[in-house]
């Protein structure tokens, strides 16, 4: 029997959408940690669809940051992801500070965009504002659209160099950030995640496979998240999670799912426990 360790997740509720908090509390919950949200917007779909009902929730998320500090709460890890607006970017880091004691960890999915495209609903300063949170992190994950932006280098594609991505794991860990998984870097017919803690750089690879899922990121900085907090190395956790998301993947497209509806994880979950 032991008391559960506690992630406080900050990230959107996409009602209909396998991402954001709706991967991050299933599988949080699977590697056995208590799951607490904090939705920095509510929407119906993810911003990938035509069509999608967005309602920023800043105004609110300072009642939970005042009410669980009544409580007392403490958490052993904090994971941040989508933002809602720029204002948000500073209710999270008063969050980060008043939360955050010398054991908690910081796990910072510094989701902006995808494939060279930033997401319909961020603005430039909200791009240069996530640095700064990125800064304070024990883990970053980027992709190669949002490693770029955090790196201040211009996005080529998502068939980069390994010296090219070892230097914008360089350029992020210089920002503050202990840990950078730099993830989706491909080449030819293989999908690598680079992982640099400030003295090595290790690459996990699989095959790529020909259809992109939204939300897998999600799912990816999800189980970093909770292995972090549960004291697993930045190393081991980017193997697993690496392996983890080329089986889902290769079902899903298999089962015939769409880029829209994302990696079918609930087959899966029994594998994180
Ligand atoms: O999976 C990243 C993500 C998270 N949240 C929302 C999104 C997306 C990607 O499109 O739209 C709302």
């Amino acid at each position: 029997m032991d008391k559960l360790k506690k992630i406080a997740v900050i990230n959107d509720l996409s009602g209909s959408s396998r991402c954001s908090l709706t991967v991050a509390m299933p599988i949080i919950a699977a590697k056995g940690l208590q799951c607490c949200v904090m939705p920095t917007a509510i929407l119906s779909n993810h911003t990938g669809y035509k069509h999608y009902f967005f309602d920023d929730y800043t105004d609110k998320m300072a009642y939970f940051t005042d009410t669980w500090q009544k409580q007392k709460l403490s958490f052993d890890g904090i994971y941040t992801g989508f933002l809602g607006s720029e204002h948000q970017i500073e209710v999270v880091t008063d969050f980060i500070k008043k939360f955050t004691s010398a054991d908690t960890k910081l796990i910072v999915d510094p989701v902006m965009g995808d494939d060279g495209k930033i997401y319909t609903t961020y603005t430039h300063s909200m791009c240069v504002a996530m640095k700064k949170i990125a800064a304070h992190a024990d883990v970053v994950t980027p992709n190669i659209t949002e490693g770029s932006v955090l790196a201040d280098v211009p996005y080529t594609s998502e068939f980069i160099s390994q010296d090219a991505a070892v230097d914008i794991c360089i350029k992020i860990h210089a920002l503050g950030a202990k840990n950078v998984v730099l993830t989706g870097v491909k080449d030819k017919d293989i999908i690598s995640n680079y992982v640099y803690d400030g003295k090595i750089t290790k690459k996990y690879s699989c095959p790529l496979m020909p259809t992109y899922f939204s939300g897998t990121g999600d799912v990816f900085s999800s189980i970093i998240a909770s292995d972090i907090t549960n004291g697993k190395s930045v190393f081991e956790s980017v193997e697993f999670a690496t392996d983890y998301i080329h089986k889902v993947t290769q079902y899903s497209q298999n089962a015939g799912l769409t880029w829209e509806d994302g990696i079918c994880i609930e087959r899966f979950i029994k594998d994180l426990i």
